[in-house]
């Protein structure tokens, strides 16, 4: 009985080919569990919140540290919810403080007044992951703007004292992230001075890793230089059309200032498996600012990120800045969670299923092209040795739509392939719909909407046989977003989607739009006088529409003047909210070029992320003849400097034809900038 079993074992076994070769590098078993994880979130959290800081400058006072309603909970919910497998917690970030009461610093929350001292955030952090069934990541920065010792051999075995905390104290942890900004000026313990490290030797890195290694064996590294996961090389959170997970390690080092250029890719030829993390938060800041919160990143903007990174070969790793009561803000969670319902929409139902899957070449039993449907992880359709141009050609019953197409290698192989072409089938033939050239742990096309009953991949070049995993085909509905109204100086309207196949239309009249009601936008139109423009977005296909955006336009600015000689201040009556002025002076006066009927004004200020000379006391005035003035409105605009958004100011109709802005005060007491001045002449 036991011979036959063996014999059987050995005819199976003779007739299925072996597998093929690996190609190096490849990933290790933690790589590859990591891999699997592919979405996970960050938290930028500690004195900066408190500071409204970025980079904390070491010195700020550990009694800042109060969170109000601190629920380390609702963090380790929303990611959950959000579809993230974990969360990665800034533990030290530059300015030192520290989320846990270390045994070797005395700035930390243990002198803090978060519960009274006794407070331990990577503990609280640490159980709510393990509660929600979520990974726990630690952000350890090696820069150390607080510490005495910084820049000598005292800092670092605190450091490895501190990693030995972290690293034994709060159970696994499954990505160890090292920031790469190091060196430069800082408290340093009261010193107060520039210190700069040598980034290659300073930190020991050799040393620090062992330690990692020995105290969490699962757990990946995180650095510009690895040594398992790299930075992307932006904080934009995008990988690259070219994105491979071979990286020439020995060449790069953590900070190095030409990382980005010549190593963010990876490299064909390069050495060892260190794929890319794409990091970016959901706010312009890493950290909270009350003023950010209308720069919340909109769902186009967010899913142009997953598609560019998971989409391009990369973990996506997206950060929210927990606010000062301790909690992630709400309009975060309500941006994070129209992405996560976005996406299993988008992958909702894969239309391989519904095809005839025939392959150009088949290694052999167990490599069956078959094996694309579905277990990415385990299973693969592979070609025999030395066949790297083949094909797939996926046929169905009769034409369908898609719109996505996926595609992942068996990366446990090494990652193969250079490029791939897509092919649909038409009534002239094949038709090329798309050239790429990397593929990866996962590649993701985003397609316009194509109708065919054949699509054909075709492996072109490859650095082995290629091992391809899993295929997708799917109709993602189309993303239905309000659209964008801008309306230039002369008054011509411009609108925008960020979709094809999606229609804009649109009224004057302040009714909703539907495809009857309404006009189609094609073109920009004119239209100068004061209105009201209400636009929806329409699926071509499914005549589903979007939620309207009613934009408000005051009279048109074309004949409008400012006095003032500097040529950048036509910028303040541009219609564009991204040029500025900055206005040496404290007042501004504007010829309307003809006598208007006023009932208020409105002043937007700069938008850039880092603005200045916000006016926060102002005096408004109007003129018939630009010589005699009368005083329209006097106040302040409260709250702009968190919400720089338009300050509209209401006052009794009055007919005038020059108007004058002064700033009594601005917030920082920098010369006032503007983005743009206009006036109001009918109620909104
Ligand atoms: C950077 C840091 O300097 C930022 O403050 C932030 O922590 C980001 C994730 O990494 O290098």
């Amino acid at each position: 009985m036991i011979r036959k079993f063996f014999v059987l074992l050995f005819v199976i076994a003779s007739c299925s080919p072996k597998a093929p070769d690996p190609i190096f590098p490849i990933p290790s078993e933690r790589q590859l569990a990591w891999h699997k994880m592919e979405y996970y979130g960050f938290v930028h959290f500690n004195m900066n919140t408190f500071s409204d800081m970025e980079w904390g400058m070491g010195d700020e006072d550990p009694s800042s540290f109060n969170p109000t309603d601190l629920d380390t909970r609702q963090w380790a919910k929303v990611a959950r919810e959000a579809g993230m497998k974990g969360l990665i917690i800034t533990a030290k970030h530059h300015d030192g403080f520290c989320l846990w009461p270390s045994e070797y610093t005395e700035h930390s929350v243990k002198n803090s007044p978060w519960k009274n001292g006794q407070g331990d955030l990577i503990k609280e952090l640490a159980e709510s992951c393990k509660a929600e069934g979520i990974g726990f990541g630690i952000y350890y920065s090696p820069w150390d703007r607080n510490h005495a010792g910084y820049g000598t051999e005292t800092y670092i075995s605190y450091m490895k004292n501190q990693l030995t905390e972290l690293l034994s104290n709060y159970g696994e942890v499954f990505e160890v992230w090292f920031d790469g900004a190091n060196g430069g000026t800082g408290y340093y313990g009261g010193a107060n001075e520039d210190r700069k490290v040598d980034k290659r030797s300073y930190y020991e890195w050799e040393n620090v890793y062992k330690l990692v290694r020995e105290l969490q064996p699962n757990a990946v590294i995180f650095g510009d230089a690895g040594p398992d996961v790299r930075w992307v090389g932006n904080e934009h959170g995008y990988a690259y059309e070219t994105t491979w997970s071979n990286l020439l390690r020995d060449s790069v080092y953590a900070g190095m200032p030409e990382y980005a250029e010549m190593y963010s890719n990876g490299q064909e030829n390069g050495s060892h498996w260190v794929p890319a993390e794409a990091d970016v938060s959901i706010r312009p800041g890493w950290y909270f600012h009350a003023y950010e919160d209308h720069k919340v990143k909109s769902l186009p903007q967010l899913l142009d990120i997953y598609y560019k990174s998971i989409g391009q070969n990369s973990a996506l790793l997206i950060n929210f800045p927990v606010d000062r009561r301790g909690l992630i803000h709400e309009k975060d969670i309500e941006q994070i969670m129209k992405l996560s319902t976005k996406i299993t929409e988008d992958f909702e139902n894969d239309l391989i299923h519904n095809a005839k899957l025939v392959a150009s070449n088949e290694r052999g039993k167990g490599y069956e092209v078959e094996n694309v449907l579905e277990n990415e992880w385990e299973s693969y359709w592979a070609t025999e040795d030395e066949v790297v141009q083949s094909s797939i050609e996926i046929t169905y019953p009769q034409k369908f739509r898609f719109n996505r197409f996926l595609i992942q290698e068996f990366i446990a192989l090494g990652q193969r392939v250079k490029s791939f072409s897509l092919e649909i089938r038409t009534d002239e033939g094949w038709q090329e719909i798309y050239q790429g050239t990397t593929i990866g742990a996962k590649r993701i096309l985003r397609l316009d909407d194509h109708f065919t009953e054949k699509i054909r991949l075709n492996i072109l070049d490859a650095k082995a046989s290629p091992a391809i995993s899993k295929i997708g085909v799917f109709d993602a509905p189309k993303l239905l977003v309000q659209p964008i109204i801008h309306r230039d100086r002369e008054g011509k309207v411009h609108m925008e989607i960020p979709e094809s196949g999606v229609d804009i239309y649109y009224t004057l009249d302040g009714t909703i739009p539907s495809k009857s009601n309404g006009e189609q936008y094609v073109a920009p139109f004119t239209m100068k006088e004061a209105g009201r423009i209400t636009a929806i977005s329409i699926d071509q296909n499914s005549d589903d529409s979007s939620e309207a955006m009613v934009q408000n336009f005051d009279i048109a600015k074309s004949n409008w003047r400012v006095i003032n000689d500097d040529p950048n201040s036509i910028n303040i009556v541009d219609g564009d909210p991204n040029t500025i002025w900055t206005n040496p002076k404290n007042e501004v006066i504007i010829d309307l070029g003809e006598l208007i009927h006023i009932i208020g004004f409105e002043y937007l200020p700069p938008q850039a992320r880092y603005f200045s000379g916000l006016i926060f006391k102002y005096q408004f005035s109007g003129s018939m003849d630009g010589k005699s003035w009368k005083d329209l409105s006097i106040g302040e605009f409260s709250n702009i400097k968190n919400n720089p958004i338009t300050q509209q100011i209401h006052f009794k109709k009055t007919q005038i034809r020059y108007i004058k802005l002064t700033s009594l005060e601005t917030w920082d007491g920098k010369p006032s900038q503007y983005a743009e001045i206009g006036v109001l002449t009918v109620e909104d």
